[in-house]
C-alpha cells in the first residue's frame, strides 16, 4: 500500500519505529480484524479494550447510521434531545446500587477530569473548600488530562509534563509478585497496603483531601488485580476520613469481570465511577461519571442558574447515545455483562496453563482479563520482550496488548472457548519462539 505515513503523528506509539513497519488493519468484524491484504487477526483485546460485544455488530451500526441521519447534532448546553435522558436512565439500572445520576463526557480521560473536577465542587459546596488534595494510585492509570496525569502512577507518562497539578499524592501500588504469583482471581496478600491512605492522612490530615481514586483492577499496567480484602479497606477509610472515592472503572466497567462493573464484582461502591470505551462498543467516542445522589443533590441545593460549570460540546452526542443504548440492548439480549464469569475458569485455566514455559514469572486472571508477565530482558529496554512477544502473536494472526512487560488479554465478551484455546495456544508457541 502506498500510504502517506509522515503526517499523522501517532498516539502512545513509537512513531519512527511503526513508519519502517506500520501494523494496520482496515476491516472488523465479530471476533476478527483483517489487515488491508486481508490477513484475518484474532482480536484478543477487544481493541483497546472497548469492543465488548464484538466489532460492526448490525444493531449498533444500524443504529448510528439511523442517527446520523435523523439528527447529527443538538446542543448539550442549556438544551438536550431524548435519548441523552433515555441513555442515563438505561444505565443506573445496570449501574451499582446509588450511582443514579450521570455526566456524559467522550472518553475515559475526560471522565477522570469530571469526576475529580466534581469531587473537588463537591467539598467546596459542602462547607469543607479546604479538601482539595487528590491521592491517585503507583501503577495506576486515569488517562491523559492534566488531571489524569498528574494522578496517574506511571513514571514515564508523567516525567515530560511538569508537576500537572499540585496537590496530589499516591497510595502505594499492590502488585506483589513475590507473594502472589500465579495468583487466580484476587491475590492472598495485601489488603494492608490500603492503610497507606492512613500514612497520607497523617502527613497531609485528613481535612485537606478530596478524593482518592483507583482502579479496582489496575488495566493498564498489566492487569492488577486487588488483593482480597483491599477494597473493602479502602472504602472503610475513605468513610473514615470523609474522602471521596472514585473508582477508574473505564476498562472494568461494562462486563470485563463478569459483574456490569468492578464495583459489583468485588462488593464494594465507590462514590463516584468513572467509565468509557464498552459504553458504546468502542463505536463512537463516549464516556460517563456515574455520582452518587446524595453528591449530586449537594449542586443542586445552591443558587439559582447553572449547577456545574462543566461539559464538553459532545457531552451526550446523538451518535454516541444512540450506540451506547444499542449496545446496551445487545449486552442484555447476548447476556454479555455476566458472560465473563461463565467463561473466567475456561480462561483461567487456559492462561495458566502457560506456567512453567521460559520467563513467565506470573500469571493473573479474572473474568474475561488474563495477563502473563515476563521478566524483563537484563540488556534491554524496559518491555522489549512483552513486545516481541506481540509481534510473534501478530505474525500468528493474533492480537494480544503488551504493556510493559506484561502481554495482557481482554477479548470481546462473545470469544468462544475455541477461541480462547487459539489465543493462549498463539501466545504458548510465541514465548517459546521469543528468547
Ligand atoms: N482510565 C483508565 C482506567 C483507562 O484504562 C483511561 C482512563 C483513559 O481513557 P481514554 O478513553 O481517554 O483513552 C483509560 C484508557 C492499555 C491502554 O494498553 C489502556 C487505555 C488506554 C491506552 C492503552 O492497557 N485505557
Amino acid at each position: 500500500m502506498d500510504l502517506p505515513l509522515d503526517a499523522f503523528w501517532m498516539p502512545y506509539t513509537a512513531n519512527r519505529d511503526f513508519k519502517q513497519a506500520p501494523r494496520l488493519v482496515s476491516k472488523a468484524r465479530d471476533m476478527h480484524y483483517w489487515t488491508p491484504d486481508g490477513r484475518q487477526i484474532l482480536d484478543g483485546t477487544a481493541g483497546l479494550w472497548c469492543v465488548n460485544a464484538g466489532h460492526a455488530r448490525p444493531r449498533i451500526v444500524e443504529a448510528i447510521a439511523r442517527q446520523a441521519a435523523e439528527m447529527d447534532f443538538a446542543p448539550p448546553f442549556q438544551m438536550s434531545h431524548p435519548l441523552a435522558f433515555e441513555l442515563a436512565e438505561r444505565l443506573t439500572h445496570i449501574a451499582p446500587a446509588g450511582l443514579n445520576r450521570v455526566f456524559f463526557t467522550n472518553s475515559g480521560s475526560e471522565s477522570v477530569d469530571t469526576a475529580l473536577k466534581i469531587a473537588l465542587a463537591y467539598h467546596r459546596l459542602h462547607g469543607e473548600p479546604q479538601r482539595t488534595r487528590l491521592i491517585g494510585r503507583e501503577r495506576g492509570y486515569h488517562g491523559v488530562n492534566l488531571g489524569g496525569t498528574a494522578l496517574g502512577g506511571i513514571g514515564p507518562n508523567r516525567k515530560l509534563f511538569g508537576s500537572a497539578l499540585s496537590g496530589v499524592d499516591h497510595l502505594r501500588h499492590t502488585h506483589d509478585p513475590a507473594r502472589n504469583a500465579f495468583s487466580r482471581g484476587q491475590p492472598a496478600h495485601g489488603a494492608e497496603l490500603a492503610d497507606d491512605l492512613e500514612r497520607l492522612v497523617a502527613l497531609h490530615d485528613a481535612s485537606t483531601i478530596a478524593a482518592v481514586i483507583v482502579e479496582p483492577m489496575a488495566g493498564s499496567t498489566g492487569a492488577l488485580m486487588p488483593p482480597h480484602g483491599y477494597l473493602e479497606r479502602l472504602r472503610s477509610l475513605c468513610d473514615r476520613h470523609g474522602i471521596l472515592l472514585i473508582f477508574d472503572e473505564v476498562i472494568t466497567g461494562f462486563g470485563r469481570l463478569g459483574a456490569p462493573f468492578a464495583a459489583q464484582h468485588y462488593g464494594v461502591t465507590p462514590d463516584i465511577m468513572t467509565t468509557a470505551k464498552g459504553l458504546t462498543n468502542g463505536c463512537v467516542p463516549m464516556g460517563a461519571v456515574f455520582v452518587r445522589q446524595a453528591i449530586h443533590d449537594v449542586f443542586m441545593q445552591g443558587g439559582p442558574g447553572i449547577e456545574l460549570p462543566h461539559g464538553y460540546t459532545y457531552s451526550g452526542h446523538p451518535l454516541a447515545c444512540a450506540a451506547a443504548l444499542a449496545t446496551l440492548d445487545t449486552y442484555e439480549e447476548e447476556g454479555l455483562l455476566t458472560r465473563g464469569a461463565a467463561l473466567h475458569g475456561k480462561l483461567e485455566d487456559a492462561v495458566h496453563s502457560l506456567r512453567g514455559l521460559p520467563h513467565i514469572i506470573d500469571i493473573r486472571n479474572t473474568g474475561l482479563v488474563a495477563a502473563v508477565e515476563l521478566a524483563p530482558r537484563p540488556d534491554a529496554p524496559a518491555g522489549r520482550r512483552a513486545f516481541e512477544v506481540f509481534l510473534a502473536c501478530w505474525e500468528a494472526g493474533v492480537l494480544v496488548r503488551a504493556t510493559g512487560d506484561t502481554i495482557a488479554l481482554s477479548p470481546p465478551l462473545i470469544i468462544s472457548e475455541a477461541q480462547i484455546d487459539q489465543l493462549t495456544d498463539t501466545l504458548r508457541q510465541a514465548i517459546a519462539q521469543v528468547a
